[in-house]
């Protein structure tokens, strides 16, 4: 018989504390196994609360390694959230033989009367409270236990653990100012709130608005192009867990200057004093994507500096780019108006499987086709070509 903990939560992120809070369960109850049921989305509060595959995802970051606790995705494929007797009835249907423990905070102790069918809870499993070190004394804890134990006959065990001073509310809160939260969650789910910028809620300008001043400006071609990269970005950031609306807006804005004629750039780079590199002078077309980003900032008033690092960079690429810059890069390349590049089918199939390889088929096509027509090539996009043969290299090498 295998004795397993149920812990259930929104992990809104998963943190530390839910990892100690679970070996706490393990050892003060001799569990074999604690499993984490992250909740499904409640409805009607999906722009509230992160999308379950991100939580899920992040759960999944922060277990890595760890042999005794388990992702149960039980309310991640459903439709409707559920109630808690209902998931314990679904386990012990599924796996009867099992013993379950229900871990829950010390303040739902206390209101487990409310909670939908109790009886139907504490018949399948034994109920867990994590109490806090400086409540352990109060007598109204142990009140409630004595109370769930008599009018359902309940099994119920009180863990003793020290004040976890970590709550998801209050990541989310750091991660808006700006403030660091290595100490709070393990280090894969950091990155992984980095990279996919999973709380960063700026707002963003109407996109409607931009998209009209943009038709007016731009010749109709250009105009086609601009939405077809808009929407392509859109759609790799679906399929990258990333901000839809966010790289909808990169895409929109990335060719926002592309009606200046060379000289125009030119001048305006004088104007604005920003720099041109050696190539950039011989083919000033180059400069749209500077000129683009300076336009996004001042013209458009986009303050994301991963927007206008996709603008800036979406000709040349970068090194080492953001997700939201190489996701434009891409799409700006496979958009579906184009067609014209050799391998196009290739490199759109690969855009969706991986991006730093498609980054690179990319920049491998511009470089051969620049050198066929003897163009002069930008020192960033040779850089960026390095980078990203050395990534996708280390990458197999590790396969
Ligand atoms: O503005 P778009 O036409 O939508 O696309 P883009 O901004 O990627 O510009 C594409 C053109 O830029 C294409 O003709 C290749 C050229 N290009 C890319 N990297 C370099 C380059 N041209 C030169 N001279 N040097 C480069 O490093
Ligand atoms: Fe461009
Ligand atoms: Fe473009």
């Amino acid at each position: 018989m295998k004795r397993v903990g149920l812990y259930g939560g929104t992990f809104d992120p998963v943190h530390n504390g839910h990892l100690y809070i679970s070996r706490q369960a393990l050892k003060q109850l001799s569990l074999d196994e604690v499993w984490w049921i992250p909740s499904g989305n409640p409805p009607h509060k999906d722009n509230q609360v992160t999308s379950r595959l991100m939580r899920y995802e992040m759960c999944t970051l922060a277990l890595q390694g760890v042999n005794d606790m388990r992702l149960c995705d039980f309310e991640m494929h459903r439709s409707k959230n559920c109630y808690s007797y209902e998931l314990l009835e679904f386990l012990k249907d599924s796996y009867p033989d099992h013993e379950f423990y229900f871990i829950m905070g010390e303040d739902s102790l206390e209101l487990f009367d409310q909670w939908k069918h109790p009886q139907r809870i504490a018949n399948i499993a034994s109920v867990v409270a994590a109490i806090r070190s400086d409540s352990s004394e109060d007598e109204s804890i142990e009140q409630a236990a004595e109370r769930i134990r008599n009018r359902y006959n309940a099994k119920v065990y009180l863990l003793n653990t020290r004040d976890v001073p970590i709550s998801s509310t209050e990541i989310r809160e750091r991660i808006e100012q700006g403030l660091p939260i290595s100490q709070m969650v393990p280090k894969a789910v950091e990155e992984y709130i980095i990279t996919h910028e999973v709380y960063q809620s700026r707002a963003l300008p109407d996109i409607s608005e931009i998209m009209e001043q943009l038709e007016s400006r731009l010749k109709p071609g250009r105009y086609r192009h601009t939405i077809g990269v808009m929407e392509t970005a859109a759609n790799l950031a679906m399929a990258y867990h990333m901000p839809v609306d966010k790289l909808r807006l990169a895409g929109l804005l990335h060719d926002c200057a592309k009606s200046y004629d060379n000289d125009r750039l030119l001048m305006l780079c004088e104007k604005y004093s920003l720099p041109v590199t050696k190539a950039e002078n011989k083919s000033p077309h180059l400069l749209h994507a500077k000129v683009g980003a300076y336009l996004a900032e001042h013209e458009y008033n986009i303050s994301d500096p991963d927007i206008l690092d996709a603008i800036r960079y979406h000709t040349t690429g970068t090194e080492d780019m953001s997700l939201t810059a190489q996701i434009v890069f891409v799409a700006d390349y496979i958009e579906p108006n184009r067609n014209r590049a050799s391998r196009l089918s290739e490199i759109r199939q690969m855009a969706y499987s991986d991006l730093d390889v498609c980054t690179l088929m990319i920049l491998e096509d511009t470089i051969s086709y620049l050198k066929e027509r003897s163009q002069p090539m930008d020192e960033a996009t040779i850089a960026t070509y390095n980078y990203y043969n050395t990534k996708v290299k280390m990458q197999h090498k590790e396969l």
